[in-house]
């Protein structure tokens, strides 16, 4: 069984689409219904095929969880994802926003990109700027979220998360390149090109702060660096130069 979990912004998009798609009729849509409705999506008919399969879970109707899925899948292959049966999984956490169909107008406007669930839920941003925090602390409710997304990403032999696949996805919390650049540049403190937890923590928090609005500072704040150590597990993964401090 195969299920994605939307954001709160994508279910509202997703909830949308499966009214518009059933007409508010039906609280289930059907096989050829559900095809006649995704072909709108542009997405040639094999892939949607696929779709159905992976959403379907074998049934022959669609709830709103498989079409939710069918919806994810769908903007993923908008946004130049291969479909497979691993599709879900590798891409968790990957924001690509609701998927577009030719004739359905979107009520919700996601933000473009939108953030990793993890990272939406993490703290609702400020409607505006955001002043300079007065700690840059990690909450350990967002801490526990930004461990979740580590947890899923993929390390090295090492245990560390390569720099390519840091920038990767770093990139999809939609902040300019020269955000990233700092907030990498601050994150990797050891300076070896790879990520361990403490500078993912240090990465993550730097973005979201920067989603807030907030200026990012020029040097690695002291209570980030003491915050992203506290509670390691596994200290022998902190490069040495943390362990001073
Ligand atoms: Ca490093």
């Amino acid at each position: 069984m195969s299920y994605y979990s939307p954001t709160p912004e994508e279910n509202e998009a997703y909830k949308h689409l499966f009214t518009a798609a059933t007409r508010g009729q039906s609280s289930s849509i059907g096989g050829s219904d559900a095809v006649k409705f995704f072909i709108a999506s542009g997405l040639p008919v094999p892939v949607l095929k696929q779709v159905w399969g992976i959403a379907s879970n074998g049934q022959k109707e669609m709830g709103p969880r498989e079409f939710s899925t069918a919806m994810r899948l769908i903007a993923l292959a908008q946004n130049g994802y291969t479909i497979d049966e691993n599709i879900l999984r590798s891409t968790e956490g990957a924001v690509v926003g609701a998927p577009k169909f030719q004739g359905i107008e979107n009520p919700v406007t996601p933000p473009t990109p939108q953030v990793p669930p993890a990272m939406a839920t993490a703290t609702p941003s400020p409607p505006m700027a955001a002043a300079s925090p007065t700690t840059w602390a990690i909450p350990s409710e967002q801490r526990a979220g930004y461990e979740k997304l580590w947890n899923n990403l993929g390390k090295n032999p090492q245990g560390l998360l390569e720099g390519k696949d840091a920038a990767a996805f770093f990139a999809k919390s939609g902040q300019s390149r020269d955000v990233l650049r700092t907030v990498w540049q601050l994150a990797d403190v050891g300076g070896d090109g790879n990520m361990d937890l403490a500078e993912f923590l240090i990465g993550m928090h730097l973005t979201m702060m920067a989603k807030k609005g907030v200026q990012l500072p020029s040097s690695l704040p002291q209570d980030l660096l003491r915050s992203a150590q506290r509670h390691l597990r596994n200290p022998r993964r902190i490069p040495q130069h943390f362990q001073h401090r």
